[in-house]
């Protein structure tokens, strides 16, 4: 109590370092450097709830928590592009795969940015980097003998001019004679198929008989690698915070003994292998997809080097769902140790487990689920779309989005609990206090909840240094539930109408709360970005209060001194209803149709807010008043556009100088 006593007290600090991001965010001496990466998604696919809450808002909180502590780090992420499945989409859609590539891509980007995913660079895999780094380590593996060749039989249709990938032909099981097994599986009886091994095989796609065609190829030696990828990962797993079903799937697949890895592919769609004797042949995107986080760094900075090859400076996390485990912790390592160029390697990997949609799976075929892209037709806000799939974050276990439970928490923790008591405390300094900050003579029982409230925050530290992020979550809510039970038991808004003592009494509650408001406002920031930002507008509180409460050894500092002035105060949440939950759920349960995307309007949104960017980067420049009136009339008009084509009514020029 006499520790929470002081740190209340405490100055505030000033040093406001963290306020702006300079480009190139490169490492520094004396800092903890991070490197973040979120898995890069396959761009064929619209992501929904569980790609979403698996890596990139994972990451996107982490790094926003990571940026508040002061950390310098960087956060990059970009779609994963190459491989038959974008070859397939091209010919479904009629485009070329590198116009499949550019439209998914502005989808995913508009997705992203509409859930507030602040990378500090969302890039790509179909680049020219890609390219050269990719050859790059393909060449020194080479040179170092850890690639080996060897002759494999393959299905190839000749009417379709290709060969078929697992999933491109099906045929009758070698098992159990079930006539529609897969090339890689049967779905009767569960056993692995070799593709070759299929009775009256047919090619998906034309439905003849494809051909076994034998070919070279190009294998990773892992068993060659594995005694080095073991010493490391020791290590790595020891010093390092990897969640523990990531460990589990490591060891399991070191436990069965590594396999070298084919790491070629007769395909077009990829990054070419370099060697002579591998012509018209790709990298399978396993080998490749890893390397997208090198080469888009390295299209963000040509000093990417400084982030990929400092081990000794750099700390890496990895945010991927856990079935990408196995290429992180073992594939992609064994690349990179081979290539022996000092690569930094994985500090941390981070996995989720699964969300289910309801009770059932996430599926694009039956239409079941919530894509990022419909969310926000859904009209509930973006950060409540980020506070539920955080809450429900399947941390440890596989988890369920549901949409009556969105509802409760929504109406119970955000409304009831949390916006309730911030909203109450500042309208008590509104209502009673003019506006200001009352006096605060702090008694036991005030004291009794600066040292509960100040463990709260020590746990949200603790758990969030760790990667916690849904646990971490419930002590923010723990705050404003004490938070509330303080208000109820003094009562403030009937003290003030008493006598002096108590009226003092009711400023000091008063205070506190208000104090706690802000505090939770900065804890909130990782999860709900917008709503932390309108509190603290609300209280007006200082910036350099974020960095007071999170820098150094993290404690519930009275940033919001007497005397304060508050801003105008209003409420945070909204209810949902049970009949517009019931028509959501309507809507996304699936059976009925698959529901339709409007990829254009995304794309549309997408175009807006780059000139929104480009417009803010102008004025934050200073540029000449005539450029940027020409840029803002064209976004205007972009504007109306959207309007247009979503078929509402443009609303008249808003007036100068009123905010929109
Ligand atoms: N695109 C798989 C996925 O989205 C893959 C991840 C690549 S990370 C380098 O689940
Ligand atoms: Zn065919």
């Amino acid at each position: 109590m006499e520790a929470a006593v002081l740190a209340w007290s405490r100055d505030l600090n000033n040093s406001c370092d963290s306020a702006s991001r300079q480009y190139p965010i490169l490492p520094q001496e004396g800092k903890r450097n991070i490197l973040l990466t979120s898995a890069l998604p396959y761009v064929n696919n619209v992501p929904h709830l569980g790609n979403i809450i698996g890596c990139v808002l994972s990451a996107d909180v982490f790094s926003r928590y990571g940026r508040l502590r002061g950390w310098n780090l960087l956060y990059v992420c970009g779609t994963d592009e190459y491989g038959t499945a974008t070859e397939n989409k091209a010919r479904e859609e009629g485009l070329t795969p590198q116009q499949i590539c550019d439209k998914y891509h502005a989808v995913h980007a508009a997705i992203y940015k509409w859930f507030q995913i602040d990378f500090d660079y969302f890039g790509r895999t179909t680049t020219e980097k890609q390219t050269e780094i990719a050859q790059n380590i393909f060449w020194r593996l080479h040179e170092r003998g850890f690639l080996l060749e060897d002759t494999v039989e393959q299905l190839r249709c000749e009417n379709c001019q290709r060969f078929l990938a697992d999933r491109f032909v099906e045929g009758t099981c070698p098992h159990c004679s079930y006539p529609e097994a897969r090339g890689d599986q049967c779905d009767k009886c569960g056993r692995l198929i070799n593709a070759v091994e299929l009775g009256e095989p047919q090619c998906k796609v034309c439905k003849r008989t494809p051909i076994i065609r034998s070919s070279k190829h190009l294998f990773l030696d892992l068993p060659k690698l594995e005694n080095e990828l073991e010493q490391w990962l020791d290590r790595s797993f020891s010093t390092g915070d990897w969640t523990a079903n990531a460990k589990q799937i490591t060891r399991s697949w070191l436990r069965d003994g590594l396999k070298p890895r084919c790491i070629t592919r007769d395909l077009q769609w990829g990054t070419p292998v370099p060697h002579p004797d591998f012509k018209d042949k790709v990298f399978y995107v396993w080998f490749d997809a890893p390397i997208g986080y090198l080469s888009i760094t390295a299209n963000y900075t040509d000093q990417w080097e400084q982030w990929w090859k400092n081990p000794q400076q750099v700390e890496l996390y990895n945010f991927m769902a856990k079935d990408n485990v196995p290429f992180h912790s073992v594939v992609f390592p064994c690349s990179l140790l081979g290539a022996q160029d000092n690569y930094t390697l994985v500090n941390h990997l981070i996995a989720t487990e699964y969300l289910n949609y309801e009770d059932t799976k996430f599926s694009k075929s039956r239409g079941v689920g919530v894509f990022g892209d419909m969310a926000k037709d859904t009209g509930i806000p973006s950060d409540v779309w980020r506070f539920y799939l955080l809450y429900v974050r399947p941390e440890g276990q596989d988890s369920a989005f549901s949409w009556a439970d969105m509802a409760l928490k929504n109406n119970s923790e955000l409304l009831n609990n949390l916006g309730n008591f911030i909203n109450r405390s500042a309208m008590f300094v509104t209502k009673f206090f003019e506006g200001r900050v009352p006096v605060m003579e702090l008694q036991r029982e005030d004291k009794k909840l600066l040292a509960l409230v100040g463990w709260e925050l020590q746990q949200y530290i603790q758990l969030m240094d760790k990667v916690k992020i849904r646990d971490a979550l419930k002590h923010i809510l723990n705050i404003s539930r004490h938070g509330n039970q303080y208000i109820q038991v003094n009562t403030p808004w009937k003290k003030i109408k008493e006598g002096d003592a108590e009226r003092q009494r009711a400023g000091t509650v008063t205070g506190v709360s208000v104090n706690m408001a802000c505090l939770l406002s900065v804890m909130l920031l990782p999860y709900m970005p917008t709503v932390s930002q309108t509190i603290r507008d609300q209280l007006n509180a200082p910036p350099s209060c974020i960095q007071t409460i999170l820098q150094g050894s993290g404690a519930f500092v009275c940033v919001l001194s007497a005397g304060h002035s508050i801003g105008s105060v209003s409420p945070l949440f909204q209810k949902l209803e049970a009949d517009q939950i019931e028509a959501l759920k309507k809507k996304f349960g699936g059976q009925q149709q698959v529901p339709v995307f409007d990829l254009n309007i995304l794309t549309f949104i997408y175009i807006i807010l780059s000139q929104g960017e480009k417009v803010r980067a102008l004025k934050a420049q200073k540029a000449e008043k005539t450029v940027i009136t020409a840029e803002v009339a064209k976004l205007l008009d972009l504007k109306k556009q959207l309007l247009i084509a979503e078929g509402k009514k443009p609303e008249p020029a808003p007036q100068k100088g009123k905010k929109k």
